[in-house]
């Protein structure tokens, strides 16, 4: 099958796969495989396979905020990938996990348009419980600030004149917000596989964005990179 948004054959794509919005940063995860290989590039999706431990997967961009996330989800699967874990970043919604800190993401709250196009309201978005687990366990291994708990996904980056309740989320117990991990969870439910979230910190949510949003620091990509370990190292103990 050929999978034509994505560009790939469907039989060149192994059964687990690491998901990431930035098309750079799927280089840097394939960079970090045995025999990577780039199968694609497409619009914002960037397809590379490779294996860690042993353990044949593949790397994919998904680019940007929920629709067109789901587009590589849903390829993906279609594709014959059953178990995804997205790597990512976030915005924090306390100080107890500043930048730098990563969140496993147990179930999203569903805020985008997307998933409301997909399931009624009241279905819930959640991470599939080994695979939330895993990567909980493997981003503890790697040290520094690990929580898991509720994320937001939103679909605004930039604000506009409503206002978004930040500040309900994080009184409900909401610890971070990002754009895509509720159609994640949302598709892998509707089509029967697995998925889990990984999110780095790189800054808080409830900040004005615009004057104050800075994810090029050092602090950032070293907890990118711990979750990129935490993920890798999931996918190896999800295989076995
Ligand atoms: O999920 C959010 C989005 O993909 C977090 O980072 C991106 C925006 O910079």
């Amino acid at each position: 099958m050929y999978l034509s948004i994505l560009e790939v054959n469907a039989e060149q794509l192994p059964k687990l796969a690491i998901v990431c919005g930035d098309p750079r940063r799927a280089k840097k995860i394939a960079d970090k495989l045995d025999n990577a290989k780039e199968l694609a590039y497409a619009r914002e999706y960037r397809t590379f396979v490779g294996s860690y431990k042993g353990v044949e997967l593949a790397v994919v961009s998904h680019g940007v905020g929920c629709p067109g996330a789901a587009v590589c989800f849903e390829e993906l699967i279609k594709g014959g990938v059953h178990t995804l874990i997205r790597v990512g970043t976030a915005g924090s919604y306390s100080a107890e996990h500043p930048a730098g800190s990563l969140i496993v993401s147990t179930g999203a709250i569903r805020t985008d348009g997307l998933t409301k196009q997909l399931v009624p309201d009241g279905f819930p978005a959640i991470g599939d419980s080994e695979v939330v687990q895993a990567l909980y366990q493997a981003a503890q291994a790697q040290g520094g600030i690990v929580k898991k708990g509720l994320t937001v996904t939103l679909d605004v980056f930039f604000n506009g004149v409503v206002e978004i309740p930040h500040q309900q989320y994080k009184a409900a117990g909401a610890l971070a917000v990002e754009m895509e991990i509720a159609a994640l969870y949302v598709i892998a439910a509707l089509r029967g596989v697995r998925a889990g979230a990984i999110v780095a910190l790189d800054g808080y949510a409830d900040a004005d964005l615009a004057a104050e949003y800075d994810p090029h620091t050092t602090v950032v990509s070293d907890a990118v990179e711990r979750e990129i370990q935490a993920a890798l190292e999931a996918i190896a103990a999800l295989a076995s």
